[in-house]
């Protein structure tokens, strides 16, 4: 890598300590495929050890301070506790994601299901997980609805848009203080011929009409191959209703693979645009999960490296030389404006990440370190009996 000028690598060490990324509890639990789920050793069996593992990744990795919930999948007793819990390890708990995709109830939808009493419960677990935020002190209320039709003619598509319109007002409603509800979109799956919320624009559009609070979240595996990501960023930037991401990577579908795997350079670009719009700050808004399933790998690890993939993709983008950029821009010179950017994609940034982890007191090597502090062996031995968590599909 070549020397970095003092002004770069402070710019850098400054936005990179700043970067917040947020990994999500049903990371660490068991997952797999509708064909298998292939269990693990030392996998938590509670919400209480996934937040252990989560603390585990921050100690490593120093920017991954709070852990996502899914709820039910992480119902206690007592919110309060956990959060006081996660406080202990120290982390904190981040977006409370609501789950209306796995009760038989909601076979033909959840909040835009026809049966009134069915949208009333699927309602009512919306408003439970603001009540969970209380709790929790979590801001950010994440929903993502599977509802949706397999055949023609099978429901209203306009009807349905009313009815989730309905539900969303009703729950934004219920949010208060500086809560946030963040709309998720989908392409398809598990609705095969129309999903209620497939993109940005029908997610968008509802949040626009929600109100300030009512924000977009991209999840990167949620498209259709070759969508322009970056696009949607910028625009969505653009317009203030960029309210996170949940990161992942993909090959075909909503394959849930560690973010930066499968394609760095498109990790690369919506970075690009993040810096772009300085949208990287927390105080942007913007919140960085990591929502994905660790299947056939060791979980914490994978975990471990998602968060420096991300950190990676940053630290590439922070190194896009912007005056140079606009330069070649404005002299209408398309070839030297995508060598800028190219320059910066093809930068090795692994060496100064690693320096900087040094100077924040980190080991530079965080998945080595993770290997040698006996974490692992410590909860294999120690997880024994009982119940695995799994997101039981
Ligand atoms: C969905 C969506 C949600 C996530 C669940 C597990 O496809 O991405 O964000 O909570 O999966
Ligand atoms: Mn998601």
């Amino acid at each position: 890598m070549p020397e970095l000028s003092p002004t770069t690598r402070a710019r850098l060490e400054q936005a990179l300590r700043a970067q917040r990324i947020e990994t999500a509890s049903w990371a660490y639990a068991n997952s797999g495929t509708r064909f298998k789920v292939f269990a693990q050793e030392g996998v938590p069996r509670d919400p209480y050890e996934k937040i252990a593992d989560a603390a585990t990744v921050h100690r490593f990795t120093g920017v991954a301070p709070t852990v996502a919930l899914h709820i039910p999948w992480d119902r206690v007793d007592d919110y309060a506790d956990l959060a006081r819990h996660a406080k202990e390890q120290g982390v904190a708990l981040g977006a409370i994601n609501a789950n209306v995709f796995q009760d038989d109830d909601f076979k033909l939808g959840s909040v835009t299901n026809p049966d009134t009493a069915v949208r009333r419960k699927a309602v009512a677990h919306l408003l439970e997980c603001v009540d969970v935020m209380d709790a929790t002190g979590s801001r950010d209320l994440k929903l993502w609805f599977s509802d949706g039709i397999n055949y023609p003619g099978q429901d209203d598509v306009r009807a349905r848009q009313d009815r989730l319109a309905e539900a969303l007002r009703e729950t934004y409603g219920r949010l208060g203080g500086d809560q946030r509800m963040l709309l998720e979109y989908k392409l398809f799956e598990p609705a095969f011929y129309a999903t209620d919320v497939p993109d940005w624009g029908t997610a968008y559009a509802h949040c626009l009409s929600l109100g300030e609070r009512a924000q977009v979240v991209i999840d990167t595996g949620h498209h259709a191959p070759g969508t322009n990501i970056e696009f949607i960023v910028a625009v969505l930037l653009r317009a203030g209703k960029l309210g996170g991401f949940d990161f992942n990577s993909r090959f075909y579908a909503d394959d849930d693979l560690m973010v930066g795997a499968a394609d760095p350079f498109q990790l690369f670009r919506i970075m690009h645009e993040i810096v772009l719009a300085d949208a990287l700050r927390p105080e942007a808004g913007v919140a960085f999960m990591l929502d994905q399933c660790h299947n056939i790998e060791p979980k914490i690890p994978a975990v471990i490296r998602s968060v420096m993939n991300v950190q990676e993709a940053t630290a590439k983008a922070l190194l896009v030389d912007r005056a140079a950029l606009r330069a070649a821009q404005d002299a209408g010179d398309v070839l030297a404006a995508n060598a800028v950017l190219m320059d910066a994609y093809h930068t090795d940034v692994r060496p100064v990440l690693a320096e900087l982890r040094a100077d924040a007191g980190l080991d530079p090597d965080p998945v080595g370190a993770y290997a040698r502090s006996g974490y692992f062996e410590k909860i294999r031995a120690e997880r024994v009996g009982g119940q695995q968590a799994g997101w039981g599909a």
